[in-house]
């Protein structure tokens, strides 16, 4: 094969890029397991530490205003859970596939309640980025907080009258963020 000059550039520049890749696959990595480790030794009684994060199943039923009150009650910090990116996303599905009750949903911290069509999520104000809406949902309306459908359903979000009484997922430090401004 002759090796003529932009075979050669694009050779190196491929190479360049890999080598650049794997050094960031590398830090992200450390990054996530130094994460891990310090987060996991901060989860409180009565948490699960679930990828670096610390959750409660409230495991009764309470409306979702009710359900955050319960959290708030459980200490400093704590609030009803925030989904931030689809890692977090994916690690709490798991854990309810394993750890919750099947035949009821649980409210999360998402609500659009005084701005109509605008979702944020409530313990932090921050609008919401990453979504997992399940099909036809959010149904809008009147129905303006979140919760995770449970079931065989996926555990995808969809939005419902925030006084129906269901399970729900309290989160540690769910509300440590910059604050957001208009
Ligand atoms: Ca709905």
């Amino acid at each position: 094969m002759q090796w003529t000059f932009p075979t050669t550039v694009l050779l190196l520049l491929l190479l360049t890029q890999r080598i650049q890749a794997n050094f960031m696959l590398q830090r992200l990595s450390n990054l996530l397991a130094q994460n891990t480790v310090e987060r996991a030794a901060l989860c409180p009684p009565l948490f699960s530490e679930v990828r670096g994060r610390c959750y409660h199943y409230g495991s009764f039923l309470a409306s979702w205003f009710r359900a955050a009150e319960y959290c708030h009650s459980m200490g400093e910090h704590v609030s009803l859970a925030c989904v931030d990116d689809s890692v977090e996303n994916w690690a709490i599905k798991r854990w309810l596939l394993f750890n919750g009750d099947h035949k009821t949903g649980a409210w999360i911290g998402g609500s659009d309640n005084g701005h109509h069509g605008i979702w944020a999520w409530f313990p932090t104000g921050q609008q919401v980025r990453f979504a997992d809406w399940g099909p036809s949902q959010p149904t809008g309306g009147d129905q303006h907080c979140m919760y995770i459908v449970g079931g065989m359903l996926g555990y995808q979000w969809a939005d419902l009258h925030c006084d129906f009484e269901m399970n729900f997922i309290c989160e540690y430090r769910a509300n440590q963020v910059t604050p957001w401004w208009r």
